[in-house]
């Protein structure tokens, strides 16, 4: 399943970055975006995620928001999030880019996290900018505001809006000086974010992805793996730290 190249590569790398989508939680019961799955009441991400769909209509935005908080807060992480733990552990630098705003990566506890969409858990106002840690909102007439009279939002990043700006650059940073760079659980369509396993191919590092199914960058990457993260992950750790003490 692993090149041999990859497994030497692995050995000797002291720089590892990794870039993790939604794909990586699907198997903890997080819904993915894209395909079937990616719908909630007819509704594609694409019409929810973005600041006018939320200015239009926020009831349906913090609707949709609370039904994934709840999904979120019942699952738990899966192998795929430990086997980045116990990776992290094995380079001198690891660095863990995230689009995934579910928390998981924190709660299993990887130190080096950039999370380039937010945080579904945090929420800020949409006029003051200020952060609100609380929300609670039951119904329409109820919508969660500021002091300052302001919407309360989540602080996610919808299209349209800016990424974080020092997470963005630290992430491309983190690319372009990485040996090896992973991309796993990503359609890798949604930009900057799917630039960054090109960042890195052209910089130099042996590129590897991870997914159930090809992808626009498969053809591009140096080893493409088919399968699920879960399973693909863990065996990965095992492999690379035969030998170590
Ligand atoms: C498994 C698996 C298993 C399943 N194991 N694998 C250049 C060209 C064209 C367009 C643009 C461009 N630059 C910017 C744009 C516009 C836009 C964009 O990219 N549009 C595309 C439609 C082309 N980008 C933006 O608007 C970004 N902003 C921006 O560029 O701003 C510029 C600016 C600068 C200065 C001032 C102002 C503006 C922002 C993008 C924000 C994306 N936000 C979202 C929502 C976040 C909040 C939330 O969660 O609600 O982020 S959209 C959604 O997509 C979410 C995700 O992080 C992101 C990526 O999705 P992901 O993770 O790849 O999920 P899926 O579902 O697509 O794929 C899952 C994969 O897993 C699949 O491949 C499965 O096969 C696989 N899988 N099970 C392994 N077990
Ligand atoms: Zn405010």
């Amino acid at each position: 399943m692993f090149s041999e190249q990859l497994i030497r590569k692995l050995k000797n790398a002291k720089i590892v970055a990794v870039l993790t989508g939604a794909g990586i939680s699907a198997e903890s019961g997080v819904p993915t975006f894209r395909g079937e799955e990616g719908l909630w009441k007819k509704f594609r991400p694409e019409e929810l995620a973005n600041f006018d769909a939320f200015m239009r209509n926020p009831t349906l935005v913090w609707e949709w928001y609370n039904y994934r908080k709840k999904i979120i807060s019942e699952v738990e992480p899966n192998p795929a999030h430990y086997a980045l733990v116990k990776l992290e552990t094995l380079f001198e630098n690891f660095y863990l880019i995230t689009q995934n705003v579910d928390n998981l990566h924190r709660r299993v506890g990887n130190k080096t996290i950039y999370e380039l969409h937010g945080n579904i858990m945090r929420n800020r106002c949409v006029d003051c900018n200020k952060n609100i840690e609380k929300v609670n909102f039951t119904n329409e007439d109820d919508l969660p505001r500021c002091d300052c009279g302001g919407l309360i939002r989540p602080d996610v990043v919808w299209f349209g809006e800016a990424l974080p700006q020092q997470v963005l650059m630290n992430s491309f940073i983190a690319a372009s000086k990485s040996e090896v760079f992973f991309s796993i659980g990503t359609s890798a369509v949604i930009q900057p974010a799917a630039s960054l396993p090109l960042e890195a191919k052209q910089s130099g590092a042996y590129v590897v992805e991870i997914n159930t199914e090809p992808t626009v960058i498969s053809n591009l990457v140096d080893e493409s793996i088919l399968g699920k993260a879960g399973e693909i992950l863990p065996q990965l750790v095992n492999k690379i730290t035969i030998g170590l003490s």
